[in-house]
């Protein structure tokens, strides 16, 4: 592919696309995940659970089981996706829902749940993409180390074996592990999300190593299960962009870049670590072996993350950049920039150059990317049966352009999911934003759901596969 100047320092424009039209099979979808959308039965507990319950956590202290109740309104939420026109659904599974306790015996209650969504799902002709962990770790498997112990890596593998075998006749595609980036990052450093640990560098590095093996081992037994079956992992994709030259933005844009990306995309598309994470696995092994303890990374555990048949696509969940200051430091304001409700700034150029950057990257190592979510919260209100959300249209248009221009430079992107179809728990900020492209009335107890206006343009693109049907006016 063309150099799209990574030497470069400032960010760069791509050209319009001259063809608003997406490949022919490109894959058009929702995302959600269980723990947001789904009620607190036929469940056991999970470290999301404990993590609410402790007081201040959660903004407005919104109880994760306050939710649009999936589990009972489930076959208007699949007739929805097929009023869309949605060809693809991506869900995750509760580990905790399959297993109480994340080992054991499986919860048959748990499973019937999954077995009639994904038979609504297959008799509408939308395909099921499952998410296996989407950070909702039973509780009980805390409380034995969690991620910082290795036996979690093969309690995962245990149950991803007890899925793929109920599901796998229905089920072609499976994510491994959602965001293992953000989970490390907000779980063990930051302590914003669960297990609520704040800078603990050392479990972090022991987490995501076990979580990358978890990765592994799961893509083996997927593989060994159902031979046609197309397996990924889904990251959260960081641009690192510099407003301003100096040698400290230099060199904290590469730290970001390494922490915040090649940690985790080095040893699953090379098989080895960037050499100064590399470095802190080694120091860690030589303290571990003064104590006569085992290493955190093994032998063999490279070849385990990533094996010679390397897994099969890639999914990027793209929200914001990281942009660095003149002083080397992370801003989310940038001046004159738009912001979601968040708080967090729109930028969808950022997801073509991303893309771009990821491709130039690891070249033939990257496989197949979908952009497994993107989406934005606004506060939303009904007025005369309507949800007019214009900044949402705006933003979907923009990124779809985005991924439109990384496609034409040459990477290789196979679809595009939104999130969300549906207003959804949003971990420490709970029910205060509202990410769905369908609103849903928490004051009426049938939970109401009325499609917004972006719900109606993404349709058209889906019918056109392109943007085509969407008025010139909005594509800015
Ligand atoms: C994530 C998760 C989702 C979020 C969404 C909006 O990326 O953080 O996959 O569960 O709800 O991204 O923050």
């Amino acid at each position: 592919m063309r150099k799209h100047k990574r030497k470069q320092f400032f960010p760069y424009s791509l050209p319009y696309p001259g063809n608003l039209s997406f490949p022919d099979k490109f894959i058009w979808g929702v995302s959600t995940s269980d723990r947001q959308i789904t009620e607190n039965i036929d469940r056991g507990l999970s470290i999301w659970d404990a993590f609410a319950m402790i007081s201040g956590k959660i903004e407005g202290g919104y109880d994760p089981r306050i939710t649009c109740e999936h589990m009972r309104y489930y076959k208007e939420d699949v007739a929805l996706m097929k009023q869309l026109g949605a060809g693809a659904y991506r869900l995750s599974i509760a580990w905790p829902r399959w297993q109480s306790e994340g080992l054991g015996q499986p919860n048959q209650s748990g499973i019937d749940f999954y077995d009639r969504l994904i038979d609504q799902l297959c008799r509408l002709g939308i395909d099921p993409w499952i998410t296996l962990f989407h950070w909702d770790l039973p509780l009980e498997l805390e409380c034995l180390g969690g991620w910082q112990n290795r036996d979690t890596a093969k309690r995962f593998a245990d149950y991803v074996f007890s899925v793929v075998s109920k599901l796998g006749d229905r089920v072609k595609h499976w994510m491994t592990l959602n965001e293992p980036n953000i989970f490390a990052f907000q779980g063990y450093l930051s302590g914003e999300f669960a297990p609520g640990k704040h800078g603990a560098w050392l479990a972090a590095f022991r987490a995501v190593h076990h979580l990358l093996l978890a990765h592994g081992m799961g893509m083996q037994v997927i593989r060994q299960a159902s031979s046609d079956a197309k397996v990924g992992i889904v990251v959260k994709m960081l641009p690192v962009e510099t407003l301003s030259y100096s040698p400290l933005a230099h060199a904290s844009a590469h730290l970001w870049r390494m922490l915040g990306t090649s940690w985790f995309l080095d040893p699953l598309l090379r098989g080895s670590y960037p050499l100064p994470v590399r470095g802190i696995y080694d120091a860690m092994s030589a303290i571990n072996r003064l104590g006569r303890h085992s290493p955190v990374v093994r032998a063999g555990d490279m070849e385990i993350i990533c094996p010679k048949k390397r897994m099969d696509f890639l999914g990027i969940d793209y929200y914001f950049r990281q942009v660095i200051n003149f002083l080397g430091q992370w801003r989310m304001h940038v001046p004159g920039s738009q912001h979601t409700a968040m708080g967090w700034e729109i930028c969808a150029a950022a997801l073509a150059r991303g893309l771009i950057r990821l491709k130039e990257e690891y070249g033939e190592l990257l496989p197949i990317v979908y952009i497994t979510e993107n989406g934005m919260a606004s506060d939303d209100v009904l007025v005369n049966g309507q949800v007019n959300d214009q900044q949402r249209i705006d933003y979907l248009i923009d990124h779809l352009i985005a991924v439109l221009q990384a496609i034409a430079a040459g990477v290789d992107v196979g679809g595009y999911f939104v999130w969300s179809l549906i207003r959804n728990w949003e971990w420490p900020k709970g029910l205060l934003k509202d990410f769905g492209i369908v609103y849903v009335d928490f004051k009426s107890p049938e939970r109401t759901r009325t499609p917004k206006s972006s719900f109606y343009v993404y349709q058209d693109v889906i019918r056109g596969n392109g943007l085509i049907y969407v008025p010139l006016s909005m594509c800015r």
